[in-house]
């Protein structure tokens, strides 16, 4: 369930803060409450306001979350983040 992160390739994502040396990881979080692009937008903002996390796409039709981030640690905090903002995951 958790693979290599490759949706972005190194040459593009050294400079971010979230990357460390190519270690993200990914994985697709199925997360419901939501119901509109609003949704959609507020866990984007969640997301991307954790260190070591980017939310890599957001559907809210279908619930489906994917995540890269860089350690056990940070997925815990995608996690709790989101349900603090009302969604389930
Ligand atoms: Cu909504």
């Amino acid at each position: 369930m958790e693979q290599l992160f490759h949706l972005v390739s190194p040459c593009r994502a050294h400079k971010k803060p979230w990357h460390k040396g190519g270690t993200m990881m990914e994985t697709t979080l199925k997360v419901s409450g939501m119901h509109c692009t609003a949704c959609k937008m507020l866990i984007e903002d969640a997301i991307s306001e954790i260190k070591g996390a980017k939310a890599v796409s957001v559907d809210h039709t279908t619930g489906a979350v994917a995540v890269a981030y860089d350690s056990n640690e940070t997925l815990e905090k995608i996690k709790t983040a989101i349900k603090g903002e009302g969604f389930s995951v």
